[in-house]
C-alpha cells in the first residue's frame, strides 16, 4: 500500500512540475487584446533558471521512485534444522526478508511475527501453497509445506499490495 501511495505521491508531483513549468513559460495572452494596464508586471525569469528549477525537481521525483520502486529483496536462504526447513519473517512495513530460497521435496516451516499494527498485513497468502493464515500482532504463526516443484512463488498479504518471493531451488 506504501508503495502504491509513493508512486502516485511521485506521479502528482511530477504533474504539479509540469504545470508550474508550462505557466512559467506561456505569457497570460487573455487581457492583451483590451490596452489595460496591467496591474501585476510580468517578471521574466532567466530561461536559464526555468531549466534548472525543472531539473531539480525532476531530479528529486527521480530519486524519490529510485528509493522507493527499486528497493532490492533481502535475500534469505533456509536453514535445515531436524529434517525442516526453517524460516523467520517479520512483517513490518512488508516482509524481512521478502525473498525465500528453499529446497525442493524438503519440508518448510516459515515463522511470521507481525510487527506492524497496519490491517492490511493482518493475511498472509501463499496461493500456489494453499495457504491463508492471520497474523496477530507481535504473535509468532508459522505455516508449513512442501515444495514438489521448482519456481518462484509469490507470497502476499491479503489485498495483494506487499509481496515476496519464494524461489523453491531443483537441488
Ligand atoms: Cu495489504
Amino acid at each position: 500500500m506504501n508503495k502504491l501511495y509513493l508512486l502516485s505521491n511521485g506521479l502528482l508531483a511530477l504533474c504539479l512540475l509540469l504545470v508550474v513549468a508550462t505557466t512559467a513559460g506561456a505569457s497570460p495572452q487573455t487581457k492583451d487584446s483590451h490596452d489595460e494596464p496591467s496591474r501585476f508586471s510580468r517578471i521574466n525569469q532567466p530561461f536559464s533558471l526555468k531549466v534548472g528549477v525543472t531539473l531539480g525537481g525532476l531530479v528529486l521525483i527521480g530519486a524519490q521512485l529510485w528509493w522507493f520502486m527499486g528497493k532490492k529483496y533481502q535475500i534469505k536462504q533456509s536453514q535445515l534444522k531436524q529434517g525442516i526447513q526453517e524460516l523467520d519473517v517479520t512483517v513490518e512495513g512488508g516482509y524481512d526478508p521478502d525473498y525465500l530460497v528453499i529446497n525442493l521435496g524438503t519440508p518448510v516451516r516459515i515463522s511470521f511475527l507481525r510487527k506492524d499494527d497496519n490491517a492490511c498485513l493482518e493475511q498472509i497468502l501463499i496461493p500456489d501453497f494453499g495457504i491463508n493464515t492471520r497474523l496477530p500482532l507481535n504473535e509468532i504463526r508459522t505455516v508449513e509445506f512442501t515444495p514438489q516443484k521448482a519456481g518462484e512463488y509469490e507470497f502476499t498479504c491479503g489485498m495483494r499490495m506487499y509481496r515476496g518471493l519464494l524461489k523453491v531451488k531443483d537441488i
